[in-house]
This record gives structure tokens, sequence and C-alpha cells, in this order.
């Protein structure tokens, strides 16, 4: 049984960056593999969260999700809070798992920022609950970004760790990091990661951004006061310029080579101008969409129930072995 597993946190309206990094990407095993999508309102807490907001970003990431083209006929779509054996198994894992391990985590280190005694202990075991979120439903398949890289090893390292101890458990799941754009970077500083916490709003493109917001943004995006150049070696280090052309070449369905040679020479305003004319083309619908399902709570809530109950089956039978395997008293 080939299985897919993925999830984004609820902590905002989802950037493109999301939508390239993940969402579209989990489109193509659809019909080839078992799916579950989950949105990650655990992971979520590891920044503090508005209580009134969340149920609703929640819903607006499962419409995303569907919007996007995520078939909830032929998957599953949950909430990581309804299953309560991720945090059962990621606890369970924190024991087996050597706090070196995590000292390496590139990301704690840049979320924590300067001052790590201030930060909080889940945002440190967060590559632990993920590892739990997998390996839970025994994913063989995981497409992520590429920023989420380093915590699939680690995933790996920890399945690989409970098998030598405890006996053949856990598949070692693959991840999948696919597609031109594995890493969308901020409109206004071509080094950062395209991220929804990001305090500028016009850092990113929101999935719910209207026609208008995203040639705004675009428009303003920071360039850099040459012409853009005719081969994609010559972006190496012009971080601004490959990621507009980058962002360009996916939506103009075009090798990022052949989006150079259309701009050669050109000034940043030519590249804008078709960059914000594809991306309102192929991401209206998609806000047309979630506005819709939006206004359809109880239809989510529906799919999420659905998801919810099919995620508790597969987790009940990973944990039953767990609880075997490490001789947890059965009564
Ligand atoms: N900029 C990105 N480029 C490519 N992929 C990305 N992903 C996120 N940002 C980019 C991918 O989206 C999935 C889920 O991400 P997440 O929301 O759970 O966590 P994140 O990676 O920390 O994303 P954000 O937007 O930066 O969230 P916040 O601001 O809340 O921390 C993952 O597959 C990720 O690779």
């Amino acid at each position: 049984m080939k299985r897919v597993v993925s999830g984004i946190q609820p902590t905002g309206s989802l950037t493109l960056g999301n939508y390239l990094g993940a969402i579209r990407n989990w489109i193509a095993f659809l019909h080839t593999h078992e799916c579950l999508f989950f949105m990650a309102d655990l992971h979520s807490w590891t920044v503090l969260q508005d209580p009134a907001k969340l149920a609703e970003q929640c819903r607006l990431v499962a419409a995303a999700y569907i919007a996007s083209g995520i078939d909830p006929t032929v998957s599953s779509i949950f909430m990581q809070s309804h299953v309560a054996g991720h945090s059962e198994l990621a606890w369970l894992l924190n024991c087996i798992t050597p706090l070196g391990w995590l000292n390496r985590m590139t990301q704690f280190k840049d979320k924590a920022g300067k001052d790590k005694e201030k930060a909080n202990l889940g945002l440190y075991a967060y590559p632990v609950l993920m590892a739990a979120d997998i390996l839970l439903y025994k994913a063989t398949h995981v497409p992520v970004g590429d920023d989420q890289k380093q915590h699939l090893e680690l995933t790996r390292d920890i399945a690989g760790a409970f098998n030598q101890t405890f006996g053949e458990t856990f598949i070692l799941p693959e991840p999948m990091i696919l597609g031109q754009a594995t890493r969308v970077m901020s409109l206004r500083d071509g080094t950062a990661k395209m991220s929804k916490s990001d305090p500028s709003d016009l850092s990113r493109i929101n999935l719910m951004d209207d026609a208008d917001t995203i040639i705004k943004k675009i428009k303003k995006a920071k360039s850099d006061a040459f012409p853009l150049p005719g081969n994609s070696d010559d972006l190496a280090d012009r971080p601004e310029a490959k990621n507009l052309l980058n962002i360009y070449s996916v939506f103009a369905d075009k090798p990022l080579l052949q989006c150079c040679l259309e701009f050669e020479g050109a000034n940043f305003s030519a590249l804008k101008e078709a960059l914000a004319d594809v991306l309102v083309t192929a991401l209206t619908p998609i806000r047309t969409e979630m506005v819709r399902l939006m206004n359809e709570p109880h239809y989510l809530d529906k799919i999420l129930a659905q998801g919810k109950d099919k995620a508790l089956s597969i987790a009940a039978e990973t944990l039953k072995e767990v609880h075997q395997k490490m001789g947890m008293l059965k009564v």
C-alpha cells in the first residue's frame, strides 16, 4: 500500500509558497496512492494563536486544499488535533530521540531567533511531532517543500531508531520535494522564504488575494538594478530575479531557461507585468472556490468528520502495534 501524508499549519491564509511547495504537488498522488492531508493545528501552537480565529483558519486551509484540486472523495482531509494518536506517538518518539538530533534542526534556530532560552519547548520538539504525523499512518511518501527536507531526514532516523530498538514497525518514508518552485522566496527579500507569518503582507501572495492585490504586490516586489539575464546560471547571485522568474516559469508552464530568454535584456517591469498576468489567471479560480466553500462551513465540517474517521482507524492500528512492541499493559 502506497500512502501519502502531508499537512500545513493553519497559521494564516496560505501562501503561494504553500501552494507550489506542497498542495499543488499533492494532486499527482490522488489516484495512485491512499492520501491523507491534515491541518496541523497542534503544530500551529508553537506560536501563540488567537483562539477566536483558529477554527476559521482551519476551515480556510481545508477550503484551500479542496479549491486547489484536492478531491475529498478520493482523499482524507482532517484536523491533526482530532486524532489524539499524533500527540501520543510524538511523546513516545520524544523518548527515543537524542537531543543532539534536535539541536541540528535549522528551522528551530531560524524560528527561535537570538534568545533561544525564551523559545517554547513545542517549537524545539516540533520535528518529533512531525515524525509522529507521518509514522502514525506509515506513510510511504511525503510531499513537502524544500524547507522540510531536514525534518524528513530526522523522521527517517527516528523510524530507524524505533525499528532497531523494538523490531521492524515503521516504514522509512520517502521525501517528495517536487516541482520547479520547491522554495518560493519572499517578494521583499529574495534570500528569505515566503512565509504566512512574515510581518509584511507585501512579502507574500496569499491564496485569498484578489487580482488587484496580486498585481500591486508583484509591482512592489523587490528587484535589482540590472537588466534580466538570458541565462539561468547568471541568476545565481540575483535572488529576486531568480525568484520571480522561477514563479513565472511554473505558471507560464515553460522551462526556466526559456523564460530567461523571453526577458533577456528587459527590465523587471516587463517580467512583473507578465508574472502578475499568469498569477491572476491561475489563482483567481482557486480564490473564487475558496470563498464559495467558506460560505458552506457545514459541508467543510462534514468532510473533516469523514477524514477524521478514516485517520482514526489507521492510527489505531499503528498505536496498537506500538503499544504491543513497547510492552504497554493491556487489560
Ligand atoms: N516558501 C515556500 N516555498 C515552498 N514550500 C513552502 N512551504 C511553506 N512555505 C514554502 C511548504 O508548505 C508546507 C506547509 O508549511 P507549514 O505552514 O506547515 O509550515 P512552514 O513551512 O513554516 O510554512 P510557513 O508559511 O512559513 O508557515 P509559518 O509562517 O506559520 O511558519 C510544507 O510542505 C512546506 O515545505
